[in-house]
C-alpha cells in the first residue's frame, strides 16, 4: 500500500516534472524567438544558463565592492542576471582571509559552478580555491589576484601604470621633493602590494622623494584613520601620502581635511569620486584615480560565464563578448585588462556617480 502510494506520488511527481519542463521549454522557446532578444544572443554565443555563480569580494560593506557587484550599478550581478545565471554576492565583514574563507567554502558546499573572487590573501585562499578548481568549479579573480589558483584574472588596469602614475601624480604636487608615505589596505592584499612594488620602482626616478613608511589600514575606516594619524605624528615633515585603497584614501582625506594639514600634506591614491568629491572641492585632494568598479565586476561575470561554458579556456589571444562593454581579448597569464583608469580632479569629478 505504502509502496503504491509512493509510486503514485512518484508518477504524479514525474508528470509534474514533465509538464514543468514543457512549460519551461515553451518559455525558453518563446523568449528566444525574437532574433534580438538577449537569450538568442546567449544561445549563439554558446553560453550556459542557470549557473550558480558566487561573487566574493574582499569584504561586504566596502562601497567599492558594492558598486562592482550590484545589479543596481550594472556590476557583476547585473551581468549574471542578463545572462540568465543565479548570481549571489557573499563574503565576510572584514577584508581578511579569516573572514572571506568561510564564504568561499560555503559557496562551494552550496554547489557553485563559478566563483568570482577578490583575494584578501592568496596564500590563505589558495588551498580552497585549488580544491574548487579540481572539482571543476570555475575560479575567476577580479580586483585582487591569486595568481597560482585561478582560471582567469580580470585586472582593472595595468598594474605597472597604476603604481607609476600614483607616484607621478604626487611628485607633481610636491615638486618632486620630500618625505612620502603609503596608507595601504591589508598587508596580504595582492593588488595593493603589486602597485606598491611599481611605486617603489618609479620612486627611483625621483631621488629627492623619500618613502619613509608603509602603513596598513586593512580597508577598515577606523584602522585607516588611526594609522594615518600615527603617520602624521611620527613624521611631522611628511609632504605627501599615497593611499591605493578606496577606504584608505577616504579616511586619510578626512584626517587631512583640517587647517593644520589641508594643502600642506598632499594626498593622492585610488578612490571613488562620490566619496572624495567633498575633499577635491575643498582642496584636500587635487587628483586621484580609479577605474569604473561596476564595469570591472560586469566584465568578470562575463569572463566567468564564458569560462564555465567552455567558450574560452583563458589562453592568450582568445576573445569573448562582454555585453555592453564589447569584445575583450585575453592577454598573457589568463588575464584580461579592463582598461586605463580615469584621473579625477575638480574639473571632472562632478560627472561621475559612483
Ligand atoms: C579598496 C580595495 C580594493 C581596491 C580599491 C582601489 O576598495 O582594497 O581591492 O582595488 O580599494
Amino acid at each position: 500500500m505504502h509502496e503504491v502510494v509512493a509510486r503514485t506520488r512518484r508518477v504524479r511527481g514525474l508528470v509534474a516534472v514533465v509538464v514543468g519542463l514543457a512549460v519551461a521549454a515553451s518559455i525558453v522557446a518563446s523568449s528566444a524567438s525574437g532574433s534580438t532578444t538577449p537569450r538568442t544572443a546567449r544561445a549563439a554565443a554558446g553560453l550556459k544558463t542557470g549557473l550558480n555563480v558566487y561573487v566574493i569580494p574582499k569584504n561586504l560593506g566596502n562601497n567599492y565592492f558594492t558598486v562592482a557587484d550590484s545589479v543596481k550599478t550594472g556590476g557583476a550581478l547585473a551581468a549574471l542576471q542578463a545572462l540568465g545565471e543565479h548570481g549571489t554576492e557573499t563574503s565576510g565583514s572584514a577584508a581578511t582571509s579569516a573572514s572571506q574563507l568561510p564564504a568561499i567554502q560555503a559557496a562551494i558546499a552550496k554547489g557553485a559552478n563559478a566563483l568570482i573572487v577578490s583575494a584578501t590573501d592568496p596564500t590563505a585562499l589558495c588551498p580552497t580555491l585549488k580544491q574548487a578548481m579540481a572539482r571543476g568549479i570555475t575560479v575567476v579573480t577580479y580586483d585582487s589576484d591569486a595568481p597560482t589558483c585561478r582560471d582567469m584574472f580580470i585586472n582593472q588596469a595595468s598594474t605597472a601604470a597604476i603604481g607609476t602614475s600614483e607616484v607621478d601624480l604626487l611628485a607633481k604636487e610636491i615638486h618632486n621633493t620630500g618625505q612620502i608615505a603609503i596608507v595601504s589596505a591589508a598587508a596580504s592584499a595582492t593588488n595593493q602590494n603589486a602597485w606598491i612594488g611599481y611605486m617603489k620602482q618609479e620612486l627611483k626616478k625621483y631621488p629627492k622623494m623619500k618613502l619613509v613608511s608603509v602603513v596598513y589600514g586593512n580597508d577598515d575606516p577606523t584602522t585607516a584613520t588611526q594609522v594615518t594619524s600615527g603617520l602624521l605624528q611620527h613624521y611631522p615633515n611628511l609632504a605627501g601620502i599615497i593611499s591605493p585603497t578606496t577606504v584608505g584614501i577616504a579616511a586619510a582625506a578626512a584626517v587631512l581635511d583640517t587647517k593644520q594639514y589641508r594643502g600642506k600634506v598632499k594626498l593622492t591614491g585610488l578612490g571613488t569620486p562620490l566619496s572624495l568629491k567633498k575633499f577635491v572641492n575643498d582642496g584636500t585632494i587635487q587628483a586621484f584615480e580609479l577605474w569604473n568598479p561596476a564595469n570591472l565586476g560586469y566584465l568578470a561575470a562575463y569572463a566567468a560565464v564564458n569560462y564555465a561554458s567552455k567558450t574560452i579556456t583563458g589562453a592568450a589571444g582568445q576573445s569573448f563578448k562582454a555585453g555592453k562593454l564589447g569584445t575583450y581579448k585575453i592577454g598573457a597569464d589568463h588575464t584580461v585588462l579592463l582598461g586605463p583608469p580615469t584621473v579625477f580632479t575638480k574639473a571632472n569629478i562632478n560627472k561621475f556617480n559612483f
